[in-house]
């Protein structure tokens, strides 16, 4: 990637529930302000949503039956096909990076793992293996992990809709989410505490943020590859 300024790719993961998709449009909002307010300048870049699953795709109406339970599909499957459905949005990513554009995903690569692992061990999803198909996607520069506890989300509105949303499963979840955070390390990976007020959840995020978003002249990297750069 040449040395010009490039869009920032951040991922808010967390919990059902956990308010991802709330904090991802008010992070996007944020950013496109202060964009407005820089733009004598032209320093921020601009800021997209992206949501995984994108229901929207071939992939994605898939997935989103299985999530309704229309549909059943093998464990190993349907983990395929998550990963699929951010592969076909990969080079959207690298372009949009490239072009200027911050991206702010609404979940990503490790809720892929995260809920598919949880399986184990009464199914054959290893950690490793759940993490195997995710290996050189576009690396986040920084992920918000939204942390708050399986029974105060469960208090929150449309709880317990889709396939996944039991307070066992999630408490598994949450362990899984714990070791990717290990792995990843405390450079790229931030818990927030996403059981107080909104505004507060999304002053925390905006302050882990606004250093990274200076940051636009180090090259993207891929997950799980070490420092390898895109292209
Ligand atoms: N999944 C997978 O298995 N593999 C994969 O690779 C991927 C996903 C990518 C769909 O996810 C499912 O797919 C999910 C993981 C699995 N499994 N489950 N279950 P989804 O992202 O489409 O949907 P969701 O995770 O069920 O969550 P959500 O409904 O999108 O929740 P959220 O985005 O985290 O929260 P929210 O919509 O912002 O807020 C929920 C409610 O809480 C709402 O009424 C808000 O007004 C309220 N809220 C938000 N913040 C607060 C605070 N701070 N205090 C109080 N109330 C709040
Ligand atoms: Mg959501």
């Amino acid at each position: 990637m040449s040395s010009l300024a490039r869009g920032v790719f951040i991922v808010i993961e967390g919990l059902d529930r956990s308010g991802k998709s709330t904090q991802v449009a008010r992070l996007v909002d944020r950013i496109q302000s202060a964009t407005t307010d820089a733009s004598s300048s032209g320093s921020t870049p601009r800021a997209v949503p992206l949501k995984f699953p994108d229901r929207t795709t071939a992939i994605g109406k898939m997935i989103d039956a299985y999530l309704r339970s229309e549909s059943d599909l093998d464990d190993h499957a349907i983990h395929l096909l998550f990963s699929a459905n951010r592969w076909e949005l990969a080079p959207k990513i690298e372009a949009l990076l490239a072009s200027g554009t911050t991206i702010v995903a609404d979940r990503y690569a490790f809720s892929g793992i995260a809920f598919s692992a949880q399986k184990s061990p009464h199914l054959n999803l290893t950690f490793e293996w759940c993490k195997a198909p995710e290996i050189g996607l576009p690396a986040p520069d920084l992920t918000l992990f939204l942390d708050v506890k399986p029974e105060i989300a469960m208090q929150r509105g449309g709880y317990g809709e889709e396939r996944y949303e039991k307070q066992e499963v999630q408490t598994r979840v949450r362990q899984v989410f714990e070791r990717i955070g290990e792995e990843i390390g405390a450079d790229r990976w931030v818990v927030i505490d996403a059981g107080q007020d909104r505004d507060k959840v999304g002053d925390d995020i905006w302050n882990r943020v606004v250093p990274v978003l200076r940051d636009t002249h180090k090259p993207v990297t891929r997950l799980w590859h070490g420092q390898e750069e895109l292209r």
